[in-house]
């Protein structure tokens, strides 16, 4: 599959899924911190950065504007038009636009990040993202002072998504950040997987991942970027305000009303395989703890 945001191929593009990974392999000791990047201490700390395969992490999907069966993703996102794409960012910031796609990719650096992806249903996955730091758009768009928080919204296309005739949430999807975890190193904006472009039912062209959250807060295919000084309204909030709230950290302490969030079931692990201990802030504590010093997390759930 062409590399979207290149006019030309990388080698990688054209290495099989088992190559890439016995690579991956073979450079960690070398190159693997520079390739893991801010995931590394999370990875010392759980020692299981192994990817899922692409297989699993395109077809175990969550995309309610296509339906809420796991596999309804990848039976209908195939329809959603992703070309053209326009990005509006607007709000508080110096240079607000309707930026292109192309406009994006030519003045962001895409690189790799392995992320574990922790649902808040109690599965996961780690998946090898392609991506850019969020903070590099939020900069090209020049964030005002006084913004506090980010708001994002996806496509909302009833013609192209069988999903959005019921009424599961108020759409179009909605999330929101605060400035500072926005602005986080490790907060990306994704836009390929293996270093293919990222495919329709993981959220094409681009999509919010913020791996010390649940899965729910990494927006898909987002349409508006918009700068405020309000905590904007998120999705699954509005829906059940009781069990999700705005922060939404990983937090193995801090159960869902329903169900427990200590555990997690890592998708491909088998029917043999016990659950495993979810980690706080899914095994970014190192990194991001201190963006919520002060703050109780299980009133800022
Ligand atoms: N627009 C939109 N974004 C979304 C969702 C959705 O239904 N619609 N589901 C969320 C949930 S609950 C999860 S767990 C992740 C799943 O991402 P993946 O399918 O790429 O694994 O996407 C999140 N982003
Ligand atoms: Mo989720």
């Amino acid at each position: 599959m062409a590399n979207r945001w290149k006019p030309d191929l990388t080698e990688r593009d054209v290495t099989p899924e088992s190559v890439y990974l016995n690579r991956r392999s073979l450079l960690s000791g070398v190159a693997g911190l520079g390739l893991v990047g801010l995931a590394g201490p999370g990875q010392a700390q759980s020692g299981d950065l192994k990817p899922n395969t692409f297989e699993e992490i395109t077809s175990y999907n969550n995309f309610y504007e296509f339906g809420t069966d796991k596999g309804d993703p990848a039976r209908y996102a195939s329809r959603m038009t992703t070309s053209p794409w326009t990005v509006r960012i607007d709000g508080m910031v110096d240079r607000p636009a309707d930026y292109t796609f192309e406009d994006i990719m030519a003045r962001m650096t895409v690189e790799e990040r392995i992320y574990r992806l922790r649902c808040v249903e109690t599965w996961s996955m780690v998946v090898p993202w392609n991506g850019f730091e969020l903070a590099d758009l939020l900069k090209m768009a020049g964030v005002k002072s006084g913004a506090k928080y980010v708001a994002f919204e996806t496509l909302l296309r009833p013609e192209e998504m069988p999903g959005v005739r019921f009424p599961v949430l108020d759409w179009p999807y909605v999330e929101g950040l605060r400035l500072d975890e926005a602005m986080h190193p490790l907060t990306i904006m994704a836009t390929g997987i293996y270093g293919r472009d990222i495919p329709n039912q993981n959220g094409a062209p681009l999509r919010l991942v913020v791996p010390w959250k649940y899965g729910f807060k990494s927006i898909k295919s987002v349409v508006r970027i918009t700068l405020t000084d309000k905590q904007p309204p998120t999705s699954w909030n509005k829906s059940l305000p009781r069990e999700y709230g705005f922060y939404s950290n990983v937090n193995p302490e801090v159960d869902h009303p329903r169900w427990s969030q200590a555990t997690e079931k890592r998708i491909g692990a088998g029917l043999f395989a016990r659950n495993q201990p979810t980690l706080m802030m899914n095994g970014y504590a190192d990194e991001v703890a201190s963006l919520y010093a002060g703050m109780d997390l299980a009133k800022n759930y």
